[in-house]
């Protein structure tokens, strides 16, 4: 009896194991619902062919909204930037090292938290340069709504309900003849680490994104409380490309609802998925009937 006992305690910590790791493997949906795309932090990205479509905001864009939703799982290396989105706009991600120091004490920031950084790339004085940026914090294993805007003289990085604003305006460049990393539009990294300089690297993101927009209008009025999306983004003139990535899961083509047909490919196995897709549910069931027996 007491070998019962002590069997059925075995799976009762068993499963308040399993529990957790199930929930921090398989991400809920985002906001916007659906499937969503799930990146390894490897080699794993979503490409728009540079050679093919060229740069996605045109000659002279000075008003334009860049967004996602993010869920990192995995935090980069000290040394390593994990890239969510690459082209005219960069969003990366820096993991908490020394060199955070001091901005830890000017952002709200708590341990774990990752910085986000976005940046528009533009041309000043005739060379190419990037606009200065404020990191925010960002934590882990939950969804974020990230956005990076400029309409007239603001530019305004964006965090869920928190707003940024550089006094400046921001036209961003056609023009990459100068990038030292791949020229395609990417989610996720370029497959591959790249060198920045001595021991640090870009690098890829560990964990899902969902629904990236790219528009030529300043979409988020950030003086009204509240201002975070809540369901599926819609498209409309001003929406230059928009993937739900809501293709069945395991699919590694990403269509583009926008009608520009700016359809990504998913490399080195990015693919869409969701909570429901891997069933941890069904799991558990076959694991407690078993541990009854
Ligand atoms: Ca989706």
């Amino acid at each position: 009896m007491k070998h019962l006992q002590n069997l059925s305690l075995f799976a009762c910590l068993f499963l308040i194991a399993l529990i957790p790791l199930s929930a921090k493997a398989f991400p809920p949906p985002s906001p916007a619902g659906g499937n969503y795309l799930v990146l390894d932090g490897v080699d794993d990205s979503a490409v728009l062919d540079f050679k093919t479509f060229g740069v996605l905001l045109p000659k002279g864009t000075d008003e334009f909204t860049v967004e996602a939703w993010v869920y990192l799982t995995t935090p980069p290396d000290e040394n390593v930037y994990a890239m969510i989105l690459s082209q005219q706009v960069g969003m990366r991600l820096a993991n908490d090292d020394e060199g955070w120091r001091e901005i830890k004490k000017r952002i709200k920031w708590q341990k774990g938290d990752l910085f986000l950084i976005i940046q528009g790339h533009i041309t000043a004085g005739g060379k190419p340069a990037g606009t200065p940026f404020h990191p925010v914090a960002l934590s882990p294993n939950q969804w974020h709504h990230i956005a990076y805007q400029a309409k007239g003289r603001e530019t305004i990085t964006i965090l869920n309900d928190l707003a940024h604003i550089l006094p400046q305006g921001t036209t961003l460049a056609h023009d990459l003849s100068h990038f030292q990393y791949p020229k395609d539009f990417t989610l996720g990294g370029f497959g591959e680490k790249i060198k920045i300089r001595e021991d640090y690297f870009w690098g890829s993101f560990a964990g899902c994104i969902d629904e990236v927009r790219i528009s030529t209008v300043a979409r988020y009025d950030v003086d009204r409380n509240g201002f975070t999306p809540r369901r599926r983004f819609t498209d409309d003139a001003k929406t230059i490309a928009l993937w739900h990535f809501d293709e069945p899961s395991g699919t590694r083509q990403f269509s583009d609802a926008s009608g520009n047909a700016h359809h990504l490919v998913g490399k080195n196995g990015a693919k869409t998925g969701n909570t429901l897709a891997v069933e941890p549910h069904g799991k558990l069931t076959t694991t407690w009937a078993q541990l009854k027996q």
